[in-house]
């Protein structure tokens, strides 16, 4: 898997509670190794040793975290992903996969919390420093579905525990962010492709594939089926 400077840029997937992000990122991270893709994975909030213990404190249940400070919380992470692993990753040639990045902000902070969209806007500019996703899927489940696979695990973090009208929030506005009129509007997020996460782990890897292909035909070409 050689990386070719030039080639890589940030993946990105999105969508509210439980729509199987992590499953998809690890199938994909699957394929790309087997294609012979050079990539990268990350999660947020995380992927760093910062990052990782913001991660703890917006996570655990115990904490009382006003809007404005869990915003500034997510953006510190996001800053030192961005610098230390994102940037470096993409500039050596890889595609970085990550589990969620400023679209959640979005979603969860704006839509969710209620903030002011021009702040936390301009808050994720000054994070990211202006990088932008090169795609972003956006995984959808019919409301209520994702919460459902992960009522298994009994435990639930801080933000889990927001209440049924905080996660709606959060769903309608990932419904917004495919529509081409939002997108237009918000440039800083790049294309963002709506993925049909209903069905068998596998059929939903190959509809994500798919809109890879569409996107990067060179680089995401078919992976023989023997493969799979
Ligand atoms: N957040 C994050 C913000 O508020 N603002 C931000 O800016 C950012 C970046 C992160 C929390 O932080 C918030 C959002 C989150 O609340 P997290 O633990 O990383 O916390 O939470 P999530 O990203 O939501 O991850 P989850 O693990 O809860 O959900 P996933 O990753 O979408 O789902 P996954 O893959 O773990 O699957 C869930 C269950 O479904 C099953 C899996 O086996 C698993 O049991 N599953 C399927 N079942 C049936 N069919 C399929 N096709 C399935 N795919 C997976």
């Amino acid at each position: 898997m050689r990386s070719q400077p030039g080639l890589g840029a940030l993946i990105v997937l999105e969508g509210a509670e439980g729509v199987g992000k992590t499953t998809q990122l690890r199938l994909l991270a699957d394929r790309m190794r087997l294609a012979g893709i050079p990539h990268s994975r990350v999660r947020e909030p995380g992927g760093s040793p910062v990052g990782d213990d913001i991660r703890r404190l917006l996570l655990d249940p115990s904490m009382s975290i006003v809007p404005r400070a869990e915003a500034l919380l997510f953006m510190a992470s996001r800053a030192q992903l961005v610098d230390t692993v994102i940037r470096p990753a993409i500039a050596r040639g890889e595609f970085v996969l990550a589990d969620r990045f400023f679209l959640a902000t979005y979603a969860y902070q704006i839509a969710g919390r209620g903030l002011g969209a021009e702040g936390v806007v301009a808050a994720n500019d000054f994070a990211t420093g202006g990088l932008t996703p090169g795609m972003t899927l956006l995984l959808d489940l019919p409301d209520g579905e994702g919460l459902g696979r992960i009522a298994a695990r009994g435990e639930h973090d801080r933000i889990e525990q927001s209440g049924d009208a905080f996660h709606a929030r959060v769903a309608r506005a990932y419904r917004d962010f495919a529509a081409p009129a939002w997108q237009a509007a918000h440039p800083e997020c790049g294309p963002v492709a709506l993925v049909d996460a209903r069905g068998a782990e596998d059929a939903v890897a190959d509809r994500i594939w798919g809109e890879l292909t569409l996107r990067w035909p060179q680089t995401f070409r078919l992976v023989p089926e023997s493969y799979l």
